[in-house]
């Protein structure tokens, strides 16, 4: 199951207690205050982690507490410090307030992490508190409370490009066919339930991350099919790459059907259409399709070299589709985190 939003509800673990304790030994009379101090509690921190690719890890816990701090014990003994909890989240979870949604973190590299509850102080033992005029001191302090909070993980994942098209057009065949990835490919719409991310690799060895999402239908703006919800997921790629179908025997304009496209990305987010893109019209292995293509070309109004006609079940036109992609995205916004 793909989740990409939760609530949780965090807390550090509390200080232990210091204690009040005496040093009791029988050569040594009124042998002062021995008692410890508590342990620090343990921290909520998170951490990014490029293997993990969905929040579903958190669906059913929404409380988690990191360790108390035990208390100090005699001989001053300071109590054990309780252990951190490192939740691991996907590289892309954005920390938001629960209330007000704000973002108050964004971790996207691998291994970043961030303290979201520091762990409460351990109390001081009456060791602390012995002075030359009180050598039997009666005074501990109590461990602090770890800090709490109630935040919203969201993912958005990062990716170097983004998929976009109609169901069924073949996005996932594509993404198979560049980044050598096994996803589930069937004849029928809405097949792709969640984002699938794959490595197209150059020969240079360089690398960028390619993210296949849901299919988009008419008005998805209104929650029509799977809605837009997906579109968070290519909302932070460099470059988009629209998918469009050439369904010969069916009643459908692809070119009206790329104008669509668009006009949901603009719903969504108008940035969206700022992006540097490409267009790759899909199964020109099959026949009669010549003059759907032929039609959209002549009515493409961005410049030629943007469009491209590919098979992406046989490969055809991939190569060149796969260059192009590389002179679409500098070379330093490479996924180098997902290596
Ligand atoms: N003839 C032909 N069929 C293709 C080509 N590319 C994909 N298909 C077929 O089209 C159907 C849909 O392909 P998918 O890759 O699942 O399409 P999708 O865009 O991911 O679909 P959703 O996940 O439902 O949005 C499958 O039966 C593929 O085999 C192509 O280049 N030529
Ligand atoms: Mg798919």
């Amino acid at each position: 199951m793909f989740v990409d939003s939760v609530t949780l509800q965090l807390s550090a673990g509390k200080g232990g207690d210091g204690v009040i304790s005496w040093r009791r030994e029988k050569f040594i009379p009124k042998g002062g205050p021995a008692g410890g101090d508590g342990g620090n509690g343990g921290s909520v921190i998170l951490e990014a982690d490029p293997q993990i690719h969905s929040l579903e890890d958190y669906r059913n816990k929404r409380i988690l507490k990191a360790e108390s701090g035990r208390p100090g014990g005699s001989n001053n003994c300071t109590g054990k410090n309780g252990s951190d909890l490192i939740l691991k989240v996907p590289c892309g979870t954005l920390v938001k307030d629960s209330v007000t949604k704000e973002v108050l973190y964004d971790l996207t590299e691998k291994g970043q992490q961030w303290k979201i509850c520091q762990g409460g102080k351990g109390g001081k033992g009456n060791s602390r508190f012995k002075t030359p005029t009180n050598q039997a001191p009666f005074v501990y302090t109590k461990g602090t409370a770890g800090q709490e909070c109630e935040v919203e993980l969201e993912l958005k994942l990062i990716a170097d490009i983004g998929f976009v098209g109609m169901p069924n057009a073949g996005k996932s065949t594509l993404i198979s066919e560049l980044a050598h990835i096994r996803v589930k490919i069937a004849p029928y719409p809405f097949t792709t339930l969640r984002p699938n991310l794959g490595i197209l690799q150059f020969d240079d060895y360089s690398r960028l991350l390619l993210a296949d999402i849901p299919g988009i239908i008419e008005d998805a703006h209104e929650d029509k099919g799977l809605g837009l919800s997906f579109l968070k997921h290519i909302e932070r790629t460099s470059a988009l790459i629209y998918v469009i179908e050439l369904a010969p025997y069916q009643d459908r304009d692809p070119f009206e059907e790329f104008l669509m496209l668009r006009r949901e990305l603009e719903a969504y987010n108008s940035e969206m259409l700022s992006k540097p893109f490409l267009v790759a019209i899909n199964k020109i292995d099959q026949e009669e399709v010549a003059s759907l293509a032929a039609s959209f070309r002549e009515r493409y109004p961005f410049d030629a070299s943007t469009l491209f006609e590919i098979s992406a079940l046989n490969g055809i036109g991939t190569d060149a589709l796969k260059e192009a992609i590389r002179n679409l995205v500098p070379r330093q916004l490479l996924a180098e985190s997902y290596v």
